[in-house]
């Protein structure tokens, strides 16, 4: 079989393809995108007629991947790990109705939040949901998971995690492919009740979920991705999970002195923790992310093991696991850490030159500061989040997506005026719009810039959903539509827009201004391809 160069998401959409996916449902995410991008620029995709369009965002990805699955066809979703938030709802009853077809959810973690807003860790919405999950340590083991995961969950009948993290999605490695695999039928369940989630149902399926934890626990001892390899030094015995193995085998080329049991499949393998536990005198757990299996095994053993981990502050509390965290955590000589030089040290990110959000902070803190003192600015998450930085310093909050619009509205019921939401388009559809609904609904005093520029431009510049639409969005919404004022952010036009960001301003009511100018990286690159 034929080795190719693939970043763990490459090799998780490559596993999917192989198969027999029938469709990818996802919403752009650091570190996930490129799941997504590689199943849409595979020829096979229009080959196979797979479904691989962006969604609004998370959760309606969840909804839609189980419906396929309900169909009876293998479907992948794919997220970062705070799009799980979004996606919860479903993610967790899909766990009580199970599934039909095959259906993996691709949780991709970022420790040390190289490019989200917190570093949780997905293996807890595992834990919590009662449904199996893997964990990869290279891009190999992801591949494998995600070619055969599908019949796993197939034979499960529930929904499979995989949980990856940064430094696996985004780097690469020789992967091995397998056969290709056609897609299922349509096929549906054969109990009518299965997805009917009534609570007379829902009580009966959920204690079957519960019954089934000691046959998912089997299934983990017996999972080829988890694995106790002995080691001659009994003073130590490690738990390296996911990724923590990999970085493990770093500090010993030659095999490991300690017992070492590697966990790719959760929940937990009993037998070979028990195991470890009786054979060796202390634990360390190496895991990327949250004490997960750490706290767990406090929990269990009770019986006076110490454990160290992040817990006992042999490794830090917060940020990723590194080669070198590891080394140290087990007694090696590390080598002096590498250092930044100071010329290249740390400099904020910036909005490009050139970029309409650029205008419309100039124009938006001029008018604010100088006329309207009292006024706070509602951010929310994208390129235009860089107002907060110099020489902006525009806005006041920036939390989850969609949260500019609903806090703003929330301050100007606690009674500050001027409250002004900065959403971006995607943003807007993805979260934003039943904030909107809310403000209308209350005639809330809130004045929303949806800055368009026609594209998901924070995550490498997908398609947006709202795109040409957001003016009779907001209008069906219920916004007047004398309230609604597009303009193009341009220096020629910046004396019209002050004058309509007044005019909003002392309006007493909803209004959204639209900033509309193609973000400058999209535009480029279409003048490149063409
Ligand atoms: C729940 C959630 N999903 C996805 C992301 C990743 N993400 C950050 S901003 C963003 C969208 C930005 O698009 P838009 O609102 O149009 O603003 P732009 O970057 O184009 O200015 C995405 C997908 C996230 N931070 N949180």
């Amino acid at each position: 079989m034929s080795k190719q160069l693939l970043l763990g998401d490459e090799a998780i959409a490559q596993a999917a393809l192989d198969a027999g996916l029938s469709g990818v449902y996802a919403y752009p995410g650091t570190p996930s995108t490129e799941i997504t991008e590689y199943i849409q620029a595979s020829p096979v995709t229009a080959t196979r007629n797979i479904h691989n369009h962006w969604c609004t965002n998370e959760k309606t990805a969840m909804e839609a991947a189980l419906g396929m699955s309900f169909a009876g066809k293998r479907s992948l979703v794919c997220m970062k790990h705070v799009g799980m938030n979004v996606a919860a709802d479903c993610f967790i009853n899909a766990a009580i109705t199970g599934v039909k077809g095959g259906m993996i959810v691709v949780a991709a973690d970022d420790p040390s939040m190289h490019s989200s807003q917190n570093e949780q860790d997905s293996r807890f919405y595992g834990d919590f949901s009662l449904i199996p999950m893997y964990e990869p340590s290279n891009q190999q083991e992801a591949y494998d998971m995600v070619y055969d995961g599908f019949r796993f969950s197939e034979e499960m009948g529930e929904p499979i995690l995989l949980r990856i993290v940064t430094r696996l999605a985004h780097s690469r490695s020789g992967v091995e492919h397998k056969a290709e695999q056609p897609q299922n039928d349509l096929a549906f369940s054969d109990d009518p009740r299965q997805f009917i989630l009534l609570p007379g149902n829902a009580r009966k399926r959920y204690k079957v979920l519960l019954q089934r934890q000691e046959e998912f626990i089997k299934t983990s001892e017996e999972s080829p991705y988890n694995r106790y390899v002995d080691g001659p030094n009994k003073k130590l015995g490690i738990v390296a999970c996911g990724i923590g193995y990999n970085y493990l085998m770093e500090s010993y080329p030659e095999g490991c002195e300690y017992p070492v049991l590697k966990i790719g499949q959760y929940p937990l393998p009993k037998k070979q923790l028990m195991k470890l536990v009786d054979e060796c005198e202390e634990i360390l757990v190496l895991e990327d992310g949250q004490p997960f299996v750490e706290k767990q095994l406090k929990g269990y053993l009770g019986r006076g093991v110490k454990v160290k981990g992040r817990l006992d502050g042999t490794l830090s509390t917060d940020g990723e696991l590194t080669p070198d965290s590891v080394a140290r955590a087990v007694g090696k000589e590390n080598k002096a850490e590498f250092t930044v030089p100071s010329l290249v040290e740390m400099r904020p990110p910036a909005l490009c030159d050139g970029c309409g959000h650029r205008d419309m902070y100039t124009v938006l803190t001029q008018v604010l500061k100088e006329e309207y003192p009292t006024h706070k600015v509602f951010s929310d998450i994208g390129c235009y989040t860089l107002g907060a930085n110099a020489p902006f310093h525009a806005i006041n909050s920036c939390v989850d997506m969609g949260a500019s619009i609903t806090m703003a509205k929330g301050a100007s019921d606690a009674g500050l005026h001027p409250a002004v939401a900065v959403i971006g388009d995607s943003t807007f559809t993805h979260s934003g719009m039943t904030g909107l609904l809310d403000c209308v609904n209350e005639n809330a005093n809130v004045t929303i810039v949806i800055s368009d520029n026609e594209t998901t431009a924070m995550t490498g510049g997908q398609d947006s959903a709202g795109t040409g639409r957001l003016e009779s969005i907001c209008q069906g919404i219920g916004v007047a539509p004398e309230h609604i004022r597009v303009v193009v952010p341009l220096k020629k036009n910046y004396e019209e827009m002050k004058q309509v960001i007044r005019e909003e301003i002392e309006y007493k009511g909803v209004s959204v201004i639209i900033p509309r100018r193609e973000c400058i990286q999209t535009l480029a690159r279409k003048k490149r391809n063409k």
